[in-house]
Order: C-alpha cells, then structure tokens, then sequence
C-alpha cells in the first residue's frame, strides 16, 4: 500500500489555519512544531495496537460548525482526514495509515436532549457510551447498545461502525434504533436530520449510509435514537455445558421458556475462560471444568415473574442434563462478576501478543465447527502449543450466539507470517461456503477491506463505490479503507 500522492502534505499554513479556527488547545501537533499540547501517540495507534498511522495533526472541534469548516478546508486543500471516536474499533479503522489529519470527536460531549415520554435521546457524537447509559440509567431508561469497551467508545463511533455488541438480541440494531443524525458532507455541508420520528416514509432514508459507513462519506456529528425503558428486574445466570449441541439446545429453551425477558444469550467456549484465568489470575465462577459456557440474562418489569420463569427454567435445563452446572447472581456485584468473564474476553486474549481476530455472522448449527477445523489445522502445521516458539496460544470461539455471531480469536505470543497462511483465506472460503458474513459487527476498516468480495456480489461493491465517489468525490475521508 502506497501514500496517495494525490493528497497534499501538511505545512504550516495549514497549521496556522486550523490553529486560528480552533484554538492552539484543540489542535494537536506534532513534527511541525515543537509546542504539542499533548502527546500524539495514542492518537496514531488502535486499541490492538496492530495499526499505527503517522498523523502528524490531531484536530478536536468543539461544535458542528468547526467539523464543517474543518472539512471544507481539508477538500478544498486535498488534505486526507480519519474521523476518530474513542479509537477502539477492532479492524483498524480509526486511525491513520499513513500521514491523514485525525479529527478526533471527544470535546463534543454534551447531551442535547432526552423526552421521558418517547425515550428519545439526542445527543453530540463524542459522547462516551457508558455515559450516555449511566445519564439514562438514571431516568430509567437504557442506552439500545452495549459493549465491552463502553467506558472509552462513543456513540457517534458506534453509529459509524453500527455496533452489535451484547443488546442486539433484545433491542436490534441501531439500524432500527437510530431516528436521525447531524453529519458533516466532507464539502462541509451539514446535514441536519435529527429526526425525532419513528416513522418517517418520504424518500430514501439517506442517514442508513452513514450507519456502519465507518467515517468515509461524513463525520457524525449529533444521534437522535430511541432508548427503551430499563427493565428493574435483571437476572444472569451462568452455565456450564458438556457439548456446542447442548448450547444449542439451551438457546432454544432460553427462547421457549423465558421468551420476552431473554435480553442476552452469550457463548464463552472454555478455552476463553482458562485464558482468562490465566492472564489474570480471577477465579472462575464454576469450579469444575466444562468445554463450553453460557450466560444468560433477563430483563423484565416484574421480579417475582422473571424469578418464576427462571427457577423453572434453570428446573428443566438441568434436570434434562442441558446444562450440567450453574450460577445465578445473587445481586449487582455478582452480575457484573458474570458478565466480566464474557466482556472481559477481548482484554485477557491480548496478553499474550497479537490476536488474529475474525467476527463472522454463520449459521448458528455450524458456528463452532469452524474453530474446531481452524484449531485442527493450525496444531496440524505445529504452530499451537504452550512452549515459547509456538507462535499461538490457542484457537478460542465465543460470542452473540443469539445473534449467531462467531468471535472466532487466536491469541497469539507474536504476528506471524505462517500462522496468517494458514488463517486466510481458509477461514473466509469458510464462511462463504456457508454464505456467511467475514464481518458480522466490526466492520471492514483496513482489515477486512481486501475480503469484501467474500460476503458481497461485484453488483453490491459496484453499488457501494458509486456511494462513496458521490459523497466523496475527491476521496479524503479515510481514505485505502472500507471498499
Ligand atoms: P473508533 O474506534 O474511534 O472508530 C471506529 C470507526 O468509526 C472508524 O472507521 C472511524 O473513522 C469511524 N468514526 C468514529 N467516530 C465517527 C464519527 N463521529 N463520524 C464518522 N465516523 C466515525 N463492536 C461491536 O460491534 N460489538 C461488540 O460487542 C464490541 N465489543 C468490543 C469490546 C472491546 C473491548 C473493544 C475494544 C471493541 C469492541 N467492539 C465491539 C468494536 C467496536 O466497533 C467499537 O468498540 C465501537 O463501536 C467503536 O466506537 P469508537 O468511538 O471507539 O470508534
Ligand atoms: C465482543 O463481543 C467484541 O467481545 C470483541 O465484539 C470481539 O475481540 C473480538 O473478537
Ligand atoms: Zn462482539
């Protein structure tokens, strides 16, 4: 991959322009001047620290007003931008290739509005998601969206990835839940459609574009979206299963006998949670050994409801041996307890190294075969094993089973050329062979943009680049990735 020589190169000029619009405080800067506010590091490098860019020009705008003229500045002068949230999107995305200005969205923070009646949020971009939940969660409502990494990623970055995350089998996708959007055109037009409707047929529904288009036709400035009221009653519970067919068993009895409460069913194979013990020394919740681990949640407005359909759920998934071992959590702290085992995935796999990681919506029948074939491979070629010069750890599989989204991971002690043979393209024929999808949340970033072709028809990514030159027709919004 080659540096577009058709993009300018920062000079001072530009610096001075953005310096006099912004203030020298919301203008980071590096290599030009000595004077930089803050460090630009973690600017230029992603959650995984697997892609690092070069920026050498961090910009935070403080209103939509400066995004446009910012944006309009940057077409004008052929200056390549990456829109940034809080920087954790897990397919490189978010930060620079090589020198793009990053224009970063965290000092627009504020909460515009929340209407109790409807449950209508709407709200800056750069809000953090766990803040907007926590705001909601003291009006008793609930953000539609919930993630690992809630504590550092914004609702505007989740709307431009159009994150699924751990509510999606409850709530749906923020495709459903988002009711409008303020975005900036990359000629500095602002496009205000902070619809407050639910139902609104006249036209094209332009603000889907922008939902998962992952920063590469307009930055997302402001979300209006529609927060369901938060259940008082919630259980977890916390399963362990001898066999993928019993979860699939559970799954469907979660659906039969819980139906309306069931907010989350979530897989955890138990190689994950060995791996978490390891890097982290925390006791698991269930003292024996078990190949494979659910958990389970209910939402519901009725305690003594919810209680009786679990009690007589937990009756008959263990009495039928579904199950073979459980935990319910006794209060808040323990059902933070459980779920951290399930979050906290993603964290404990990088211990090691890298992590090889593939987010892949397959029909749930079939979801696990897939990591026992990818594990079988990968010990046949000796690159698995708990001696130094194994360059993987293990092969793990976990995730949204209610969604049928496969997190398929392989921690790794470091990136290795044989070991990524060996991953690609086995693992996308795969997931084509079963018409699945190589990117069931994440999006494509710069990881996944040269698979596209593996879940998309030429006719779709034909369609897609035409999008994209008509929004963005000099291509400066983050530009060598997505199609
Ligand atoms: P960033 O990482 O900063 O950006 C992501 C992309 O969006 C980039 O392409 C960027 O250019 C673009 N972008 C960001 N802000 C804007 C904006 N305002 N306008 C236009 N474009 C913008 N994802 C899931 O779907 N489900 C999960 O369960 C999940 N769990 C995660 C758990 C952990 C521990 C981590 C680290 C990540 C997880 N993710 C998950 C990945 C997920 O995509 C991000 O966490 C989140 O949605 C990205 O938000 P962000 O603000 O960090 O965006
Ligand atoms: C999750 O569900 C996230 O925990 C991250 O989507 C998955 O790291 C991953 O592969
Ligand atoms: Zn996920």
């Amino acid at each position: 991959l080659q540096r577009n020589s058709r993009f300018a190169k920062l000079t001072q000029e530009h610096v001075d322009y953005f310096q006099n619009l912004l203030g020298a405080e919301s203008a980071i800067i590096d290599g030009l001047s000595k004077d930089a506010s803050e460090d630009i590091e973690p600017f230029n490098s992603d959650w995984m620290r697997k892609y690092r860019g070069h920026a050498q020009l961090v910009l935070k705008p403080q209103s939509t007003d400066e995004v446009s003229k910012i944006l309009k500045y940057c077409n004008d002068n052929l200056l390549a931008v990456v829109p940034q949230g809080g920087n954790t999107g897990l397919v490189g995305g978010s930060v620079p290739v090589f020198d793009e200005i990053v224009i970063n969205l965290q000092k627009m923070n504020n909460i515009r509005s929340f209407d109790e009646v409807s449950g209508i949020l709407v709200a800056d971009a750069g809000v953090i998601l766990e803040v907007a939940d926590n705001f909601l969660a003291e009006r008793r409502h609930i953000f539609p969206l919930d993630l690992g990494a809630k504590g550092s990623c914004q609702i505007g970055g989740n709307v431009a990835t159009n994150a699924g995350g751990l509510r999606l089998l409850r709530y749906g996708s923020l495709h459903g839940n988002v009711l409008g959007i303020e975005v900036v055109l990359p000629d500095g037009t602002i496009v205000d459609d902070l619809s407050k409707l639910r139902k609104n047929n006249t036209g094209y529904d332009i603000k889907q574009l922008f939902i998962g288009g992952e920063g590469t036709i307009g930055i997302i400035t402001g979300i209006s979206i529609l927060c369901p009221q938060r259940s008082p009653a919630i259980n977890v519970a916390y399963f362990g299963l001898e066999s993928y067919e019993k979860c699939q068993e559970a799954f469907k009895e979660a659906k039969n006998q819980l139906s309306e409460i069931l907010s989350a069913f979530e897989l955890m194979d138990g190689r994950t949670q060995k791996l978490i013990n390891r890097a982290t020394g925390k006791k698991l919740p269930l003292e024996g050994e078990h190949p494979f681990f659910c958990l389970i949640e209910t939402s519901g407005s009725n305690t003594d409801h919810d209680n009786e359909k679990l009690q007589s759920f937990l009756e008959h998934v263990m009495e039928t041996s579904i199950v073979s071992d459980g935990v319910l959590a006794q209060d808040q702290t323990q059902i933070q307890e459980l779920w951290s085992c399930r979050e906290g995935i993603p964290e404990c796999l990088g211990h090691w190294g890298g992590v090889y990681k593939y987010d892949l919506s397959l029909p749930i029948s079939d979801m696990y075969d897939l990591v026992n074939d990818v594990r079988d491979r990968l010990m046949k070629a000796g690159l698995v094993g708990d001696e130094d010069f194994h360059p993987v750890v293990d092969v793990v599989g976990y995730g949204h089973m209610g969604d049928a989204n496969l997190h398929l991971n392989v921690p790794t002690r470091r990136y290795d050329k044989e070991v990524e043979k060996q991953l690609e393209p086995f693992v996308y024929e795969w997931v084509q062979m079963k018409n699945g999808s190589i990117s069931a949340e994440h999006g494509l970033g710069i990881a996944k943009k040269p698979f596209i072709g593996y879940s998309r028809s030429d006719t779709m990514i034909r369609l897609m680049k035409q999008i994209k030159d008509l929004y963005d027709p000099n291509g400066i919004m983050n530009p060598y990735k997505y199609i």
